[in-house]
């Protein structure tokens, strides 16, 4: 029995990639899921996949894009008790496109990586941190990234949407300072997902050349980390975490093998 049998936890951005990763380990963890993102009927395949490899699993699946505040709030409120004291939530919906110089970004896109990586995490947190606070315990896991703490070209809206959340962690931290109440960033360097392919339009080709020559992360590298920093004794609050393929060395040097 790990710390989080029977604990519910909420994650956003659960059908593909780190959060889908992240549904299976807090899963084999023992814990109760509530696994959130827009395309629903993956959300349900997952769920086949989590209870049959753990049949006392129990999954809530709910469709929300985290943009959408009134939609945040909607589905908190109709939780079903076996997971509506969310203990932990995992902030990790969100997305990259293109790689466009600053004076090049469509607006369009701007919007889309501002809303979902900066004001769909806030939207998150003003839903699920009352509770927190009313019942006196919690976890805040948000997925950031090392862009959050480098820049590079052609990243200018991405990196300001994760730098942004970097300083929302640590406000965070300090406005729960006096309460049980815990805060954790992840940073991940590159992690082989569906990431590139969005960032690229659906061009899987342009997507393989990110990782070529080096290996990357795996979504099941970030959840292990994940369930690593739930799994603390209550005293333990592991703040931030940079983490990157031995293979790169910073946001813009990565060993590539011929
Ligand atoms: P994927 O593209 O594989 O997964 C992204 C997830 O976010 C999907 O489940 C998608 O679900 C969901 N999502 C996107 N937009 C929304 C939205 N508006 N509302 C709800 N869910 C949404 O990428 P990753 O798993 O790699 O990305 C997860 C997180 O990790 C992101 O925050 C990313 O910035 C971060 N990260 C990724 C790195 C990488 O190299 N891959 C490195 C560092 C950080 P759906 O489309 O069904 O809504
Ligand atoms: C994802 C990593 O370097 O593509 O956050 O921005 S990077």
């Amino acid at each position: 029995m790990t710390r989080l049998a029977g604990k519910s936890v909420f994650i956003t951005g659960a059908s593909a990639g780190i959060g889908k990763s992240c549904a299976h380990e807090f899963a084999k963890a023992g814990a109760n899921l509530v696994l959130t993102a827009r395309r629903l009927d993956r959300l349900e395949l997952l769920r086949q996949e989590i209870v049959a490899a753990y049949p006392n699993a129990v999954v809530h699946c709910a469709q929300l894009d985290v943009r959408d505040a009134q939609a945040v709030e909607k589905v908190v409120a109709s939780l079903p008790a076996t997971v509506s004291n969310v203990e932990v939530v995992v902030n990790n919906a969100g997305l990259v496109r293109g790689l466009d110089r600053t004076e090049d970004v469509a607006l369009e896109n701007v919007d889309l990586m501002l809303d979902t990586n900066v004001k769909g995490p806030l939207n998150v947190l003003r839903a699920l941190l009352p509770g927190m606070r009313e019942r006196q315990s919690g976890h805040i896991i948000n997925v950031g990234s090392i862009a959050g703490i480098e820049a590079y070209p052609g990243g200018s809206v991405y990196c300001a949407t994760k730098h942004a959340l970097n300083a929302i962690t640590q406000v965070l931290r300090h406005e729960l300072m006096d309460t049980p109440i815990r805060v954790s960033e992840i940073k991940p360097g590159l992690v082989e997902t569906e990431f590139s392919v969005v960032r690229f339009n659906g061009d899987q080709a342009r997507a393989d050349q990110v990782y070529e020559g080096m290996t990357p992360l795996t979504g099941q590298d970030i959840a292990e980390i994940a369930v690593f920093i739930a799994t603390r004794p209550q005293h333990v609050q592991i703040a931030d975490v940079l983490v990157v393929a031995t293979d790169q060395a910073s946001a813009t040097k990565c060993h590539r093998r011929p």
